[in-house]
């Protein structure tokens, strides 16, 4: 092969993007409530020890770019665009609007909030540390960010603590850790109703979101049925103003089924905001897009929030690769993504109305015929031939997802 010049190096990309056909419309693609982070797209591919890969890219060009896409919500950080320092002040209120002016300049909406509480060195010790002064920050910070997302038109709040945890156990009470947590989230809450009610909005939908590890150190609140415990531990003010944002990926690190930990949700009536995309089990956060790693068990996901009617967003948590450029970024990375969900979003529709799948469905919840007194032996007997068609639906979901139900076939 004869090396590719630089500077025919995008159409290459742009015409095996075509060649890769079967893209969805921007039109279609707004049809779906799904949201692009800003701290994705601004994402410059650096990572412990690895230094940027890309250059800077501001919010304008990156609503722009998710206008032009279909990406019709968007999500930040309080500080992705305003500075630290700014927060709370009125150059805060500058950025917010023009934040809100490029907005609907773009026909993008802002649907989450997320207060950074994280990053900054002022959290060495977590949003909900020993200093008073500190947790009245935090409390500050999350107040404030209420305020700009009720600026922005946003419906949820997400909260993700820090993925560092603690490193020493033993210099910290987790018991009060965890109430001066619950502390900042009741502060949230609380400024929410009132700004709600002045403004004459809906109140938001507060979701924590856990990360088991990075893996650092130990983490007080590792999976999303952690969370689910903390806002049933009667140290919430409002538990009903409360629920989840899991991450796909952050309950695959911990060697959990995504699948069983959003059922465990769904029961609970707590899946309020969810942030999509893919990896490994039992590694780093890497934030794959989705389906590129786990596309089938991507597609028993979305059959099971299909199948019970969760309507919330999906919220475009991935990073791109380092290995993909700035125009890669838009031209391949968040295009594909979207449509890998709406793809696989149709084929969990094809599922669920797969005649084959709901027969055997029916049949298995139908059991088979047995007296009313029968004992253990005489069960297993009236039921032995039905259960292999738990392994039959395995096989018909791998089918949909290959598209062998639609005739594609083996052959050489
Ligand atoms: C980090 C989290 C983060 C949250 C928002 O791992 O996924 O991106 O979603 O702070
Ligand atoms: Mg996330
Ligand atoms: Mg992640």
């Amino acid at each position: 092969m004869k090396p590719i010049p630089e500077n025919q190096q995008q159409a290459l990309v742009a015409r095996l993007m075509n060649a890769c056909g079967g893209s969805y419309s921007p039109e279609t693609r707004r049809k779906y409530f799904i949201s692009g982070p800003q701290w994705a797209a601004a994402y410059q591919g650096q990572a412990l020890f690895h230094a940027p890969t890309r250059p800077a890219i501001g919010f304008e060009e990156i609503l722009r770019k998710y206008a032009e896409i279909g990406i019709g919500y968007w999500a930040t950080h309080d500080t992705d665009v305003i500075p630290t320092e700014a927060l709370g002040k009125d150059a805060q209120w500058e950025i917010v609007d023009r934040i809100q002016k490029a907005l609907g300049e773009n026909g993008v909406k802002c649907s989450m909030v997320t207060t950074e509480t994280f990053h900054h060195a002022v959290w060495a010790a977590g949003p909900a540390a020993e200093a008073p002064g500190v947790r009245d920050y935090a409390a500050f910070r999350v107040r404030n960010t209420v305020d700009i997302g009720h600026h922005l038109g946003a419906g949820f709040a997400v909260y993700w603590p820090g993925s560092l945890g603690y490193y020493v156990q033993g210099a910290i009470d987790e018991t009060d850790s965890l109430r001066w947590y619950a502390e900042a989230i009741n502060a949230a809450c609380e400024r929410d109703i009132e700004v709600a009610r002045q403004k004459g909005r809906p109140v938001l939908k507060h979701c924590l979101e856990a990360k088991p590890f990075e893996p650092q150190a130990e983490i007080l609140l590792p999976t999303s049925d952690a969370m689910l415990a903390f806002i049933a531990s009667g140290l919430l003010t409002h538990p009903e103003m409360v629920g989840l944002n899991p991450e796909y990926l952050h309950e695959l690190m911990w060697g959990a089924a995504p699948r069983a930990a959003l059922a465990r949700a769904l029961l609970a009536g707590k899946l309020f905001h969810f942030d999509i995309n893919d990896g490994y089990r039992l590694k780093h956060d890497v934030d794959i897009g989705i389906g590129l790693v786990n596309p089938l068990d991507w597609l028993k996901v979305l059959v099971l929030l299909r199948s019970h009617g969760y309507n919330g967003p999906f919220n475009l948590d991935f990073k791109p690769p380092r290995t993909t450029s700035q125009f890669g970024v838009f031209e391949v990375s968040f295009p594909t993504a979207v449509d890998r969900f709406i793809t696989l979003w149709e084929m969990a529709g094809e599922v669920i109305s797969d005649p084959i799948i709901k027969e055997a469905t029916d049949a298995l919840k139908a059991g088979g015929e047995v007296a009313d007194s029968a004992g253990a032996e005489a069960l297993t007997k009236a039921n032995r031939e039905l259960l292999t068609l738990h392994e039959l639906i395995a096989h018909r979901l791998v089918q949909i997802l290959l598209g062998v139900h639609r005739g594609r076939v083996y052959s050489v």
